[in-house]
């Protein structure tokens, strides 16, 4: 009989998950216990600073006060009753959510994937529909080294060998189109193509940051060619580049997009796809739906996330923020940065291999006190919390540059 879990130590909880945990996963070996705002503590009680904010899900910081309060508040009163009979908080949530972003019509979901199923589904039906696209023969055009989920027929269309090996038959309907390149855009799309998909922002990619034009681009084109623009704001979406939406650096307003991570603010599985009326209108009663999507608590707690974004705070925050962490980084390019690319509090870091893979940065760093997660190679994600500050920002930079300094 192994010791009950408040008395097993960092190392005793590690050894315990090898044999009844999946291993799709290798953690870094740190055993959180507790956290709040920007910092998490583990088992033996070590603090580090999360410049990870679980990939974008934790923008407001661990246990955000108004947040868990809404949480608390709705729990006490009623947490699911399926869709099969309304609940008295998911029109306030719609309303908000689709003033917040500039759209009409909200399919709340659960976790990111099914956001983007759920608008791969509705923008072939409304190729069928209203295009007048034949049957079973729309296109969905997406980028190379997209990350939009792990379902099959999402991973039918990654390009990432370790994302899809062992996982076929795959989902036909899809074109891969070099990411940044209009001129491949405009060869992809015809008659048959229902919608480009793709981040503002590639995320796992590395955070790489389109030319300025690119989004106008791909919106101009869509609208000229008749297809759906569809952003993936999920981990770019909701603060994190400065803007409630990655695509207001170019002004741009996509006919589809979809949400998830932060919009249960580090709390419950949120997420939605928002769209036009004449796109959502395509769904009719049975033809699409969800256990979970649009429960009370996530709707409580999805519309206590965009009461934060309503104020503008969290987007000004990322935004002065983001000046400090890009001169920490300039500040390191050739002192073991060989490159970055930075928006808001976001930011991937390719570090010089010689000092090391990503991974060994990622260790050496927590070590040190900070949570970063390596994307691919030498590169690693910057992306804390909104909530955290200018001096913390400030540390984390300046034990990157330690690190750096004792690597190699
Ligand atoms: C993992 C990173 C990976 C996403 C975008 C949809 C989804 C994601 C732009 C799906 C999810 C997560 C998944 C998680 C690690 C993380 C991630 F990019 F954020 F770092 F994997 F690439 N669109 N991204 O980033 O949302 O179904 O996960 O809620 O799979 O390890 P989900």
């Amino acid at each position: 009989m192994t010791a009950p879990a408040h008395a097993r130590t960092s190392a005793d909880l590690i050894r315990a998950e090898e044999p009844v945990l999946a291993h799709n996963y290798h953690p870094l070996p740190v055993v959180v216990a507790r956290a709040e705002g920007a910092w998490v503590e583990d088992v033996e009680g070590r603090r580090y600073l999360d410049m990870l904010a679980g990939y974008s899900a934790l923008n407001f910081g661990h246990r955000h006060p108004a947040l868990i309060q809404a949480a608390h508040d709705q729990l006490d009163r009623l947490t699911l009753t399926s869709r099969a009979f309304h609940n008295d908080r998911l029109a306030e949530f719609a309303e908000r959510l689709a003033a917040l972003t500039g759209l009409d019509m909200v399919l709340p979901m659960n976790t990111g994937a099914e956001a983007v199923e759920s608008g791969i589904k509705v923008a072939r039906k409304w190729a069928y529909d209203v295009k007048g696209v034949p049957e079973g023969q729309a296109t969905i055009v997406v980028a190379a080294d997209n990350f939009h989920g792990r379902t099959t027929t999402i991973v039918s269309f990654s390009t990432d060998e370790t994302a899809r090996a062992g996982f076929g038959p795959f989902t036909p309907g899809f074109r891969i189109v070099p990411y940044n390149d209009l001129a491949a855009l405009e060869e992809a799309v015809d008659e048959t193509t229902a919608a480009v998909l793709i981040e503002p922002i590639q995320g796992e990619a590395g955070v790489i940051i389109p030319d300025e034009g690119y989004l106008t681009g791909v919106r101009e084109l869509t609208r000229r060619k008749g297809c759906l623009f569809i952003a993936d704001e999920i981990q770019s979406g909701l603060g994190r580049t400065g803007r409630t939406l990655a695509v207001e650096h170019e002004s741009v307003v996509p006919d589809v997009l979809l949400l998830g991570k932060a919009l249960g603010g580090g709390i419950v599985p949120v997420s939605a796809v928002v769209a036009r009326r004449e796109v959502m209108g395509v769904l009719g009663p049975g033809e699409h739906g969800s256990t979970f999507g649009g429960n009370p608590l996530a709707a409580a707690v999805g519309t206590a996330v965009v009461g934060l974004l309503e104020t503008g705070e969290f987007q000004r925050r990322a935004d002065e923020l983001g000046l400090v962490l890009r001169e920490g980084l300039e500040a390191l390019r050739g002192h073991g940065v060989s490159g970055f690319r930075a928006r808001g509090l976001w930011a991937g870091v390719d570090v010089d291999p010689a000092l090391g893979t990503g991974r060994e940065i990622s260790e050496r760093l927590m070590r040190e006190g900070i949570l970063v997660k390596d994307t691919h190679g030498s590169t690693i994600r910057l992306a804390p919390p909104l909530t955290v500050t200018a001096d913390e920002l400030r540390s984390a930079l300046g034990t990157l540059e330690k690190v750096l300094g004792q690597a190699g």
